[in-house]
């Protein structure tokens, strides 16, 4: 056995994480007790992190196809890099440098996204390289800058417990940044005089527990800022000194929100005056309120001026730059802040630098050797996809980011990677929504097996140790780049391009970076691979000489500005691009669900992150329910002027009327379209180009399909999901998934309005093996259109599919999940019956997944007056990662205790 240290990979809160390997496998994970991050806490899906380091749905090697109608072939790594290479030489002379494009991710390490920008800028000498952050930070970085000068977030987390008010914006925090959420929980239970407010337009996890929740119409964030300034103002809340010292433009904004009065923003925020001007009291007396704030603002056609007119409300109480207080914008991917840091985006330079402005241009090419960085802004994120599908982008190199999930307006997205000439995926997981769409897939290692480092929400570093070798031909992300690179660089003869790429190692790489940010803001020439393995995680900026870096930004009241002063941003309220109409009645929202991440290519092979919330469901407000005749478990329709998905609905009290939420997280690779994404369109916000994912306008209804099909198996789920997936686009409506806590079942539910061909079952029969006339037990009612098949291994149910009629799935589904013998259910299995037999009950919902406890076992707990210190004694709910406690409470709150 041995133990390595490394960090978490998915969301920003960035915990540090102890790996244990038993003969270079990785057997288990634990929380880092030594990281700053999260002091040995891990949520649910970090405390999983080793049961998806599974290989069965890997990229092992390879594969390229010359032609889009035959299938891929492994190649080994020479003759796939000089293919690469081929391509994009060919392209860049055929068409010029700005013919192709790079899309990579916030969570690449910055050592990988530090080369990819080179190549790009340095080396071809085109801008177009933009990153999946570009849905995600840019408006705060935008944000920032236009208020504060740099892109940084001046507080800490620290700050978390110093603070007298928290005021959370657009930001599900008990869910998208949990480890957090307990921090949160932690102080307010130190300090009961600590004020919680959440401004969102669900009643999410976060929302229910605060002290006020401004439940808003979508989209109205500025409106409600600007009156609580305008609130600040009137009751003398703001800080004139502060105000006079170190900031300009605040007599513009302080004219702008003069109208801004209460009562005009609680009719735009559908929300009540009087809590606006409660919020603002909060906020203003408090002395010390941290605002933490992630997608809600950010994701928004006026992202930028969301973000401005919350830094605004700091800066006219002169809470900045003070501990417990100041704007935090939550990153969202692990490493969301390295990219920024490296500058690897469409519009930046490294080390915070500026693609317009000359000077740092000259500095970037004086840095790395080269003549000079094209002046062209390259294409964002939105734009590159849209030049790909113009064909002006002819060949696109995606790295670690699923467009075909996670990008708005599907359709163009989709027609965008078909037009391609040439698109080369470089992934870990060969079951993600864009992997069809690849001409050349490359291998790339994933969590535990590569070394670098990350930089989290708080701008604190942690350096990343591999604790496996990559399975097959898997490398890390920046090998591959660089091998490219340096190949290209002889191909396309370059001057001085062979000695661009000189690494041997990461650190070579992190050095190369660090010297990048000599007497920029960011600043780390204090920092090593050495310092940060035993000092541990530091933050920036930590120059040269420094002893530790700096927890708060902005101390002196000092900004980087040309004056040294913050500015205001004269921010107004701008509606969201698309409205409701009467086709198109419900406002979309869209976001994330607790225990999955994204595309689900990791969290997807663990099946018991499953268990809190199975399918994609469509939440919504149960009085439109009602009105529509709509009942939970309906299959609906769910449309924009743009597409459409199919998913089954659920009555939520999270849900004001006339709004739908739909989880992000199900694309065309675990239901039969593209999810949420179908229905998102592409309008960006003009400063940060980030698109506005939060808002659209659809219509739902209901599909009255009778005929159902249900199809499971136990044992080798995982390397079946790929063959599953392949046939989902064939049905009306169909979902993937797992099911069980230690041993996966694989769960596939399909509907339509009439049986699917026999051909098809047929197929699915025999992927599942249940194709075994002698192992198998079948039973055929044509008539009714009804059949049962089960597979039987050693007196135990592995496999079932029903079909026409599904009543008995939950329970059949626990029954296969818990290997209960087949004597059990002999009789119903032959029987023209479909529902359950007698006392064949399920478990629903699990809330605590560590503890595996379902949200039954919980009610009926609370029906004997249990209490939550009484559940945790005796179910052992929410005793570990504690991510479920938050919903625990709102079951309390609902029976009253
Ligand atoms: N479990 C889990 N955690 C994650 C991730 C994951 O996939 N799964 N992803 C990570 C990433 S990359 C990110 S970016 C973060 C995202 O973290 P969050 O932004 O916290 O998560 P979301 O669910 O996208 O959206 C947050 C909330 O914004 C609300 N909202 C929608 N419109 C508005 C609006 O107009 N105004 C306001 N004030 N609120 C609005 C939504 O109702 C939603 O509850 O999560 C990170 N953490
Ligand atoms: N409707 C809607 N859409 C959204 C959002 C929303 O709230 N609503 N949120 C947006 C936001 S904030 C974000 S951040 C994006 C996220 O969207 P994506 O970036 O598409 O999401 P992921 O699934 O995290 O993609 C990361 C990919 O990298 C692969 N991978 C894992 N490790 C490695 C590695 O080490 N190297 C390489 N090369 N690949 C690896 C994973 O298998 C995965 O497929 O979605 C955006 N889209
Ligand atoms: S809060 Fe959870 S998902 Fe985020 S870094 Fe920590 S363990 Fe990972
Ligand atoms: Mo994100």
């Amino acid at each position: 056995m041995a133990e390595v240290k490394s960090t978490c990979c998915y969301c920003g809160v960035g915990c540090g994480v102890i790996i244990s390997t038993d003969q270079g496998q990785i057997v288990g994970v634990r929380g880092d007790p030594d990281h700053p991050a999260n002091f040995g806490r891990l949520c649910t899906k970090g405390a999983n992190l080793h049961r998806s380091a599974v290989t069965d749905t890997r990229l092992l090697y390879p594969e390229l196809r010359l032609n889009r109608l035959e299938a891929r072939e492994k190649l080994d790594w020479d003759e796939a890099l000089d293919y690469a290479v081929d391509r994009l030489a060919t392209t860049i002379r055929q068409h010029g440098p700005d013919s192709v494009a790079f899309y990579v991710s916030g969570q690449l390490l910055t050592e990988g996204y530090y080369v990819f920008n080179k190549l790009a800028k340095g080396l071809i000498g085109t801008n177009n390289i933009d990153t999946n952050s570009r849905l995600c930070m840019s408006s705060a970085v935008s944000g920032y800058k236009k208020t504060l000068g740099m892109d940084a977030p001046p507080a800490c987390y620290d700050d978390i417990e110093q603070a007298k008010c928290i005021f959370i914006a657009g930001s599900n925090t008990a869910y998208a940044h949990p480890i957090l959420f307990r921090r949160i929980e932690a102080a307010r239970q130190a300090n009961p005089d600590l004020k919680l407010i959440v401004v969102d337009p669900r009643r999410t996890d976060t929302a229910a527990v605060a002290d006020l929740h401004l439940s808003i119409l979508p989209g109205t964030d500025v409106a409600l800022f600007n009156a609580m300034l305008h609130v600040l103002l009137w009751e003398g809340l703001t800080d004139t000194n502060y105000i006079r010292r170190h900031t300009e433009g605040f007599e513009a904004l302080k004219e702008t929100v003069r109208e801004y009065t209460p009562a005009v923003a609680a009719e735009i925020c559908g929300i009540a005056a009087h809590d606006i001007i409660l919020a603002a009291k909060w906020f203003g007396e408090s002395g010390d309120t941290l605002s933490l704030y992630c997608q809600g603002l950010n994701q928004s056609s006026h992202g930028t001026d969301k973000n401005a007119a919350l830094i605004n409300l700091h800066l006219a109480t002169g809470q900045i730059g003070r501990a417990g207080s100041g704007p935090l914008s939550l990153t969202g991917q692990m490493n969301a802040m390295g990219g920024r840091e490296v500058g690897g985006m469409a519009n930046l330079l490294p080390a915070h630098r500026d693609m317009t402005n000359p000077e740092h241009r000259a500095e970037v090419a004086q840095l790395w050797g080269v003549e000079r960085i094209p002046e062209q802004q390259g294409k964002t994120a939105v734009e590159m996809f849209e030049a790909l599908r113009q064909g002006e982008i002819k060949l696109i190199w995606i790295v670690c980011t699923n467009p075909a999930l996670s990008m708005p307006d599907q359709t163009k997205v989709r027609e965008a990677l078909e037009k391609a000439e040439f698109v080369i995926l470089q992934e870990a997981y060969r079951t993600t929504e864009t992997v069809p769409y690849a001409d050349l897939l490359l291998p790339a290692a994933s969590w535990g097996e590569k070394e670098g480092t990350i930089t989290n929400s708080e701008r604190r570093i942690t350096h990343l140790n591999p604790a496996r070798t990559p399975p097959g031909a898997a490398r890390p992300d920046w090998e591959i780049a660089t091998d490219v690179a340096r190949r290209l660089a002889v191909k396309l003869k370059s001057p001085g391009g062979e000695t661009l790429f000189p690494y041997s190692c990461a650190e070579d790489i992190f050095n190369e970076h660090r010297a990048t940010t000599h007497g920029r803001d960011l600043d780390i020439t204090g920092l090593s691979y050495r310092l940060l393995e035993e000092r541990g995680p530091q933050q920036w900026p930590f120059p040269a000489q420094a002893v530790r870096g700096k927890a708060r930004l902005y101390e002196d009241g000092h900004f980087p500005t040309a004056t040294g002063r913050a500015r205001f941003a004269n921010t107004r309220y701008q509606s969201t691009a698309e409205q409701t109409d009467a086709r198109h009645p419900f406002h979309f929202n869209s976001g994330r669900l607790r225990d999955q991440w994204h595309g689900m290519s990791r969290t997807g092979t663990v099946a018991r992150l499953f268990s809190h919330v199975e399918e994609p469901l469509l939440s919504m407000n149960s009085e439109d329910m009602q009105r529509r005749g709509l009942k939970d478990g309906d299959i609906t329709r769910v449309s924009s002027k743009r597409g459409f998905c199919t998913v089954r609905i659920q009555a939520s009290q999270e849900m004001r009327p006339g709004q739908v939420f739909l989880p992000m997280h199900w694309g065309s690779q675990s239901m039969n379209s593209p999810g949420a994404n179908a229905l998102t369109l592409s309008t960006f916000d003009p400063t940060s180009f980030q698109p506005e994912l939060k808002h659209a306008a659809v219509s739902v209804e209901k599909l009255p399909w009778q005929w159902q099909m249900v199809a499971l198996r136990r044992y080798g789920a995982l390397s079946l999901l790929p063959r599953v997936q392949a046939l989902l686009a064939q049905f009306q409506h169909a979902t993937l998934g797992l099911y069980g806590h230690d041993e996966a079942v694989l769960v596939l539910r399909v509907a339509g309005d009439q049986a699917i061909a026999p051909e098809l079952i047929e197929k699915i029969d025999q992927l599942l093996g249940l194709d075994d006339e002698d192992a198998s037990i079948s039973y055929q009612d044509t008539k009714r259109g009804i059949s049962k098949r089960i597979l039987v291994d050693q007196g135990e149910v592995v496999a079932a599919r029903l079909t026409g009629e599904t009543a008995a799935r939950d329970w059949l589904k626990e029954m296969i999940a818990a290997g209960l013998p087949f004597e059990q259910i002999r009789l119903w299995a032959l029987a023209p019956l479909n529902t359950p037999p007698v006392g064949g009950s399920t478990r629903g919902k699990i809330i605590c997944n560590c503890k595996n406890v379902s949200e039954q076992e919980i009610l009926a707990a609370l029906d004997q007056g249990t209490d939550l210190a009484g559940l945790q004694d005796k179910l052992k709910c929410g005793t570990e990662c504690g991510s479920c406690v938050p919903e625990i409470k709102r079951m309390l709150d609902s029976r009253g205790k």
